[in-house]
């Protein structure tokens, strides 16, 4: 089955709006009313990490697929040719990537249970989120709560960052231009925050966010890591955007590296659900609520 859910038609005019204005000149878009401009880290925020190096371990894992590996989904990208060209007509969705091994990437793993509630930790260096050839880089997101997200336009003409949490507040921006970046950070975990681009329905991305630094997304080699971890014991979870959630518990020891190993049979989950989509009305120059919906 070929991907295809451009929206063109339906967006164009309001779009081609945000994009003669930001042909004048500005290197951002001034976001619109209501929009969430980005929080700044809170005054006294945390700065050095709470975890003693000399008593940590680690945990490193393996995100296996145990099923029969479904074939990439085509995207037909003509809507936009420079994309079309740009993956030599052969762009796939990065919904399930597996190798030949059978190890699964774009899992979001994270600790979700056994840390000690005290314990505060930084937010972390700024992390980014790229729009490269009508693909979103990378595709899933770690984050801790406050981290400065960036999220950048690498392509040439326009795209909008539609991110539905159902916990933390939602935006909708423009980035008409190449070179476009803003900075947004969430307030509250949320595991999984969606984000689409409603100019080119095929583009999509999620946002995990937690309120520690104990996260990963497995790579092409299905591995992971969360290092410098206070010893103790640990529910991990992991997160995969068609196959749902597993839970593993791992006892991390001093000085050492627990190994974990999460598997996947290919049973479907339920869909991820999108909080309040925002809808920009460039009449009145406001931000309207329309109600949440079930992503197909
Ligand atoms: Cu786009």
């Amino acid at each position: 089955m070929v991907e295809k859910r451009g929206m063109r038609g339906l967006v164009a005019p309001s779009l081609l709006a945000l994009a003669l204005t930001a042909a004048c000149g500005k290197k951002e878009e001034a976001p619109a009313a209501g929009a969430d401009a980005g929080a700044a880290p809170a005054a006294g925020a945390v700065t050095a990490n709470p975890v003693d190096a000399a008593t940590a371990g680690n945990v490193h894992g393996m995100v296996k697929f145990t099923g029969t590996a479904p074939k990439p989904t085509p995207i037909d990208m003509s809507d936009e040719p420079t994309c079309q060209t740009a993956h030599g007509g052969k762009a796939v969705k990065q919904d399930v990537v597996v190798d030949g091994s059978g190890n699964l990437a774009n899992v979001f793993v994270y600790v979700k249970s056994g840390l000690d509630p005290a314990l505060k930790f930084p937010a972390g260096e700024p992390a980014e989120l790229d729009q490269q050839g009508c693909e979103y880089s990378p595709h899933i997101v770690a984050l801790s709560v406050g981290q400065t997200l960036k999220v950048k336009n690498g392509d040439t003409f326009l795209h909008n960052i539609n991110a539905t949490p159902t916990t933390n507040r939602g935006f909708n921006r423009s980035q008409p231009n190449q070179g476009m970046e803003f900075e947004t950070s969430f307030t509250a975990p949320e595991v999984m925050i969606p984000v689409r681009c409603d100019v080119h329905g095929w583009m999509s991305a999620y946002i995990g966010v937690t309120d520690n630094p104990y996260h990963a997304v497995s790579g092409t080699d299905g591995s992971f890591t969360l290092d410098r971890l206070p010893p103790g014991k640990y529910t991990l979870e992991a997160w995969h955007e068609v196959y749902g959630t597993a839970t593993q518990d791992v006892t991390v020891e001093t000085g050492k590296t627990a190994e974990v190993t999460f598997s996947f049979d290919g049973k479907k989950a339920a869909l991820v659900p999108t909080g309040p989509t925002l809808v920009v009305d460039h009449h009145a120059g406001t931000l309207r609520r329309v109600e949440a919906v079930t992503q197909q």
